[in-house]
């Protein structure tokens, strides 16, 4: 029996953890068994590793030595989470994956490309997205939302880059999605919650009818 991997990416505030929930909701409603998680973190062992990324602790360490610790996080995730729910033919929701890594750290941090991919396939071993929802807005209006939602709160390492770095990885994303049509869909991010909800819904909704993941109600 296995299950389904659907992703969520894109940029910051693009509204991933505001869909994630309400995708969950309608397939539990549809009979699935659905496990949502995140990245980084997901497993406590990952979750200890988001805490020293997101403080901006291994910045001054360069980018390579930041895309190691999110691969390290990774794994222990799929490892602990994701894999095994997957294997008990769950549906698993990830709040960003590994276009986050390629985009972050590959793009932005200007790392080799043969460097990258070969981390990525030791790390997921296998276990890649079924579906991915690139979630697409300017970056100026993402930054403004999770500004919003932050409140007084400090932005984290990669929230407080620049507009034209945070613009650079949304062109990234879309290449990303332009490339793997098959996997990646883009949504507009920049409409109300429930359309974009309905349009994620049809579009898993379809993906569903075409595999074996059946719901259990
Ligand atoms: N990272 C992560 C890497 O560099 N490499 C990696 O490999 C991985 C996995 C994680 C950071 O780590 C980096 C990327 C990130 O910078 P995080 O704290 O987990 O950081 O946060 P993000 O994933 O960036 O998510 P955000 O919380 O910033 O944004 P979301 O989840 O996309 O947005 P959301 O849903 O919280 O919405 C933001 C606000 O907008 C409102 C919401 O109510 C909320 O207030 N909103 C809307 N408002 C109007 N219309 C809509 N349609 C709206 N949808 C949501």
């Amino acid at each position: 029996m296995s299950g389904l991997l659907i992703t969520f990416e894109g940029g910051e505030g693009a509204g991933k953890s505001t869909q994630i929930p309400l995708l969950a909701d309608h397939l539990k409603k549809c009979g699935f068994e659905v496990v949502v998680t995140r990245e980084p973190g997901g497993s406590p062992g990952a979750e200890a590793v988001r805490h020293v990324i997101l403080s901006g602790a291994a910045e001054t360490y360069g980018p390579a030595m930041e895309a190691l610790l999110f691969a390290a996080a990774r794994s222990d995730h799929i490892d602990q989470k994701i894999r095994p729910a997957l294997d008990a033919g769950q549906i698993v929701l990830c709040d960003r994956f590994i276009d986050s890594s390629r985009v972050y750290q590959g793009i932005s941090g200007n790392l080799d490309q043969q460097f990258m991919q070969s981390v990525e396939r030791i790390t997921v071993a296998g276990t890649l997205p079924d579906l991915t929802f690139i979630l697409d807005i300017p970056a100026e209006k993402g930054l403004a939302r999770a500004g919003l939602r932050r409140g007084d709160e400090a932005a984290d390492r990669f929230e407080k880059e620049t507009i034209a770095t945070h613009e650079a990885r949304r062109q990234a994303f879309l290449a990303i999605a332009r490339a793997e049509p098959q996997r990646c869909k883009v949504i507009d991010a920049d409409r109300p919650v429930e359309m974009i909800s309905a349009e994620i819904a049809a579009l898993t909704d379809a993906l569903l009818q075409s595999c074996e993941v059946t719901a259990n109600g």
